[in-house]
């Protein structure tokens, strides 16, 4: 890995926190993550599933999922072995916008991102409802790469990036905090890299 030149990047965000959370170092490169095998996945079967907490579930082919409203945003990585990438843009759709497609019960307060091969991960409702939080379909101008999360992955820049689902499948709304694949094994519930929530007692 090389060290990306942090010169003329802006060092603080707009709320004064510094851009680089502690602990991290910057690189150009971009790891690829993975606990097991990348899934093979067919866009003619490909479905994503809005379950749980909802009035009625509801599922998504891949062309109806490409039919939502989408966005282009810009945003960092940050990964809990120490890596960060600066400046990933990324298109696809909204959280919010997914959402909007059921009636989310009044009792959700979680959400559980699965995926295909089986991946979790969970994040609490009400940090998803910001305008960056997406799933994305391209990255720098290119379909995402089948290694890092294609077709499609969950992009929520405030969190470290295993909340980040690659090959995202679905959404479960949960009525409390049940821990997702990472954070079963020994990773920070909640995960905030500004906050150094990398594992559990940190
Ligand atoms: N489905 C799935 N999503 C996943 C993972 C995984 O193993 N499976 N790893 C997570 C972890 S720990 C990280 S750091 C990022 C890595 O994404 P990348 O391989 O695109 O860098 O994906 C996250 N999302
Ligand atoms: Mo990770």
């Amino acid at each position: 890995m090389t060290t990306q030149q942090a010169g003329n990047k802006p060092s603080q965000l707009p709320d004064g926190r510094d851009r680089l959370p502690p602990g991290q170092r910057l690189t150009d490169g971009w790891p690829v993550l993975t606990y097991g095998s990348t899934p093979r996945i067919d866009l003619a079967t490909w479905e994503f599933r809005i379950f749980g907490l909802v009035e009625e579930e509801k599922r998504l082919s891949w062309d109806e999922f490409n039919a939502l409203p989408q966005i282009d945003t810009t945003t960092d990585i940050h990964c809990v072995t120490t890596w960060s990438r600066y400046d990933n843009r990324w298109q696809g759709v909204r959280f919010r916008d997914v959402m909007e497609l059921v009636d989310v019960l009044p009792e959700a307060s979680e959400v559980m991102f699965h995926s295909y091969g089986g991946y979790t991960t969970n994040v609490p409702l009400e940090e998803l409802m910001g305008d960056d939080v997406m799933f994305a379909h391209t990255h720098d101008g290119q379909p995402l790469e089948r290694d890092h999360g294609g077709p499609l992955r969950g992009m929520i820049a405030h969190f470290y990036f295993w909340k980040s689902a690659k090959w995202v499948r679905g959404i479960e709304f949960l009525p409390d905090v049940r821990p997702g694949f990472w954070e079963m094994y020994g990773y920070h519930i909640h995960g905030d890299p500004w906050k150094e929530e990398r594992y559990v007692g940190d």
